[in-house]
């Protein structure tokens, strides 16, 4: 009781002034806010004196875990009927936004067939990766289930075109009547060091036809300097910015009167980093949707994230990264569209994310991943990773909210007579 007395006493004499200086064994002079929290806060993180925080109840307090539980939740995934069930020898992978259209659903994807080799085999001929020689490819369904493939949207490019080698990894934006689709591109010879942009196409109906811009909207930065002339990205003089090789996973999005443009950028001598490989993303802003694109100042606008799933979010935009980098695994949420904060930890990210626009995603934060489209690698027992295939899946991510408490459904309940 006097305990209690004690901590109430203090924390209203804290919460009256605006900003206090505290020390404690361990942490000298350190300054802490806590003037933005109430007791209801500190009651909720189980805090007992708020003159002693831990760095874990600081950082649970400064990034309001206990205002966001909406944002954590889980993931599933399962296989998909018709054309997007598994097609011995064939590629389909990084699925665009899906839109509904006159009640059907409509997505666009990377699409390849026959086995590919990795770097290094001698022939310039040989696919490299699943997404090398690829082209874009759309397909539509009544139900998110089952698929039926259409044909081809974009093709590549005539021979010595920057997009020649391979089309690959779109994303879609409806605007005004119009479709647009940016895509990654390669041209020919497809090397280590081969340097990727980003292209767009457009169409007044999602059947197309669709009219290729001829040169790209997007390209790396021109400031990494490799080291000596072997095929080897990983040897350079210098690196350059974050987007110094590629400029990939275009995603468009029609943003406060603005095109958003935001692409994963990859590093001349790209690092390993204590998550995985050294990613990040930045955002290239325009007028129009065919450009010019401006790479924003502030940009890379995170550091981790090999895709990212992003979405409206009430008046600002979300998004979910899969792997690479140490924030993989978390969704995250900009009021501005450039400065993310992290919202919440997830586990088991399906890659290649694409969600469905016409879902209502401002009901809660994770609303708009109800389902949506992903990827996944199917790969021959003693097989290496380039050397399987990939297929379309479908996800689910249920939020933790409204869930019964496990421990209350564990161990046996006698029923009552
Ligand atoms: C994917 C995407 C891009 C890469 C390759 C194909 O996961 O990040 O599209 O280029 O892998």
């Amino acid at each position: 009781m006097k305990i209690i007395t004690v901590t109430t006493l203090c924390i209203s004499l804290l919460l009256s002034s605006q900003c206090l200086a505290f020390t404690n064994e361990t942490n000298k002079n350190t300054t802490f806010d806590l003037s933005k929290y109430s007791q209801e806060d500190f009651d909720y993180l189980a805090i007992k004196d708020p003159t002693k925080l831990s760095a874990a109840s600081k950082r649970a307090l400064e990034r309001n875990y206990h205002k966001n539980a909406d944002w954590f939740g889980r993931f599933s995934t399962q296989t998909l009927q018709g054309d997007f069930s598994f097609e011995e020898g064939v590629t389909r992978r990084d699925p665009s936004k899906v839109l509904l259209i006159d009640g059907l659903y409509y997505t666009w994807y990377s699409k390849a067939v026959g086995p590919s080799y990795g770097f290094g085999t001698g022939d310039p001929d040989k696919k490299v990766f699943p997404w090398d020689k690829t082209e874009i490819w759309y397909a539509t369904s009544k139900d998110g289930n089952t698929w039926k493939e259409q044909g081809l949207a974009v093709g590549r490019g005539a021979k010595d075109s920057f997009d020649d080698r391979s089309v690959f990894t779109p994303e879609v934006l409806a605007h005004n009547g119009q479709y647009y689709l940016v895509y990654q591109t390669i041209k020919a010879p497809y090397l280590n060091r081969t340097k990727n942009q980003v292209g767009m196409a457009y169409a007044n109906s999602p059947h197309g036809p669709w009219t290729k811009l001829n040169k790209p909207i997007l390209s790396p930065a021109n400031n990494g300097v490799w080291l000596g002339e072997e095929d080897n990205r990983f040897l350079v003089k210098k690196q350059g910015d974050f987007d110094s090789h590629k400029v990939h996973d275009p995603t468009l999005m029609y943003y406060n009167n603005k095109f958003y443009l935001y692409y994963k950028g990859e590093r001349f001598g790209e690092k390993t980093t204590a998550g995985g490989r050294e990613i990040r993303w930045g955002v290239a802003i325009a007028d129009k949707p065919e450009g010019p694109y401006v790479k924003s100042e502030f940009n890379p606008i995170t550091q981790s994230g090999h895709e990212l799933a992003i979405w409206h979010y009430q008046d600002g935009i979300a998004m979910i990264s899969c792997k690479d980098g140490p924030e993989q695994g978390t969704m995250q949420f900009a009021k501005d569209g450039v400065n993310f904060e992290i919202m919440s930890y997830i586990t088991n990210v399906p890659d290649a994310i694409a969600t469905v626009t016409s879902l209502d995603g401002d009901k809660y934060p994770g609303a708009a991943l109800q389902w949506g489209l992903s990827h996944k690698y199917v790969i021959p027992a003693g097989k290496q990773w380039f050397e399987g295939h990939n297929q379309i899946t479908k996800f689910t991510f249920r939020p933790n909210r409204n869930k019964r408490q496990y421990e209350s459904s564990m161990g046996k309940v006698k029923k009552q007579k």
